[in-house]
């Protein structure tokens, strides 16, 4: 017989036979036999090679028609017959949907994160906007633009880890966003800003129930014409409030920061023990939540602003202290153990 007319036999006979398919197997036994590796098509297409020449493009044409018809009708059929199973599955009632459902075990927050929130939306509704800035930093901003000058005694308050690029560090503290605030936002010292600045610190630091090597920082900016050391209190002792509960009593004690004058840092009445005296509190009946103070002039110069014009305050808290705080956790390791008996309790 002419291979031609033998292909559209085959042709034909799949087709009719692929008619009748009702189930899954004996359609995968079709597909194997017709357009499998070895199947009826698939042989007479690679045979096309061996026919002589006058024939092989008419014989070439027509087979890959025909190939492609079947894998067409072939995915046409397993669509359907998959439908008419479900179908039947589904009336016959083996899907009992009253069963309860597989719990599915849903991920939470670290409570550093839930904590970085919360301070976020109290600042947000006080008019801070959030500002990112870089965890790598250069030495110039983290710590010669804040007033920090090489060879300082105060650049001891900041252990850092250097990179192998000279001049290169993980920044130690979030300030130094402050001087990229001022630019950026500040556009030089010509607009008054209000930012919070969240993120990642690192430390080359003993490792101890207080301190990490690496914990976030919020760092707060706000500069404009008229800005006071009475604003500052206010604002801190606003967010304490909100934080920690409208009854809660804050404290500014003196204290010192390079990039702020005068600077102070900020207690909170202990929320465990109420004032009364306890371990988390070392029995002092208070917490210590953030340094702050007034930006420094020369750092407000190095931010672009004309400080004989300018004023602004700056903050900066350690949300890890604050949830150990909040939940009265005890040791500040917990919180990069990965351990979900600890995570889960938030
Ligand atoms: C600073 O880093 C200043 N840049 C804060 C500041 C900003 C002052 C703006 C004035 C104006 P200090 O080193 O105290 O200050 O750190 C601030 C807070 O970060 C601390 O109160 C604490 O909550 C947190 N912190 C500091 N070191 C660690 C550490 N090793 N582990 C966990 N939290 C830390």
């Amino acid at each position: 017989m002419h291979m031609l007319e033998q292909l559209e036999q085959t042709y034909h006979r799949a087709q009719a036979e692929l008619d009748g398919i009702r189930d899954k197997d004996t359609l995968a036994d079709w597909e194997r036999r017709y357009l499998g590796k070895k199947g009826d098509i698939t042989v007479a297409l690679r045979s096309t090679g061996q026919m002589p020449k006058e024939e092989r493009a008419a014989f070439g044409k027509r087979a890959n028609e025909i190939k492609n018809a079947l894998t067409d009708a072939f995915t046409a059929r397993e669509t359907d017959i998959q439908a008419h199973e479900l179908a039947r599955t589904l009336e016959e009632g083996e899907l009992d949907v009253t069963l309860p459902g597989r719990p599915v075990s849903m991920g939470g927050l670290h409570p550093t994160t839930q904590t970085l929130r919360e301070i976020s939306a109290i600042w947000a509704e006080m008019g801070f906007q959030v500002y990112r800035s870089p965890d790598v930093e250069d030495d110039e901003t983290n710590f010669n633009l804040l007033n920090i000058p090489p060879h300082h005694p105060a650049r001891d308050m900041w252990d850092t880890f250097h990179t192998t690029t000279p001049g290169v560090l993980l920044r130690t503290h979030t300030s130094p966003g402050q001087i990229r605030a001022m630019h950026e936002l500040g556009h030089d010292g010509t607009e008054p800003i209000r930012v919070i600045l969240p993120g990642m610190c690192y430390r080359y630091e003993q490792i101890s129930a207080r301190s990490e090597v690496q914990f976030n920082q919020v760092e707060g900016l706000a500069v404009g014409r008229n800005i006071r050391l009475s604003d500052l209190k206010g604002t801190i002792a606003e967010f304490a409030r909100h934080m920690f509960g409208e009854d809660k009593r804050v404290r500014f004690r003196g204290s010192y920061f390079p990039f702020t004058e005068p600077s102070m840092e900020v207690d909170v009445e202990c929320i465990l023990c109420e004032g009364h005296g306890c371990p988390v509190c070392k029995y002092t009946g208070w917490l210590e939540i953030a340094g702050c103070g007034m930006v420094h002039p020369v750092v407000l110069q190095n931010g672009g602003y004309d400080p004989t014009e300018w004023s602004g305050f700056a903050f900066g808290m350690g949300p890890e202290r604050m949830t150990m705080i909040k939940h009265g956790i005890k040791d500040i390791r917990y919180f990069w153990q990965d351990d979900l008996r600890f995570l889960e309790q938030f």
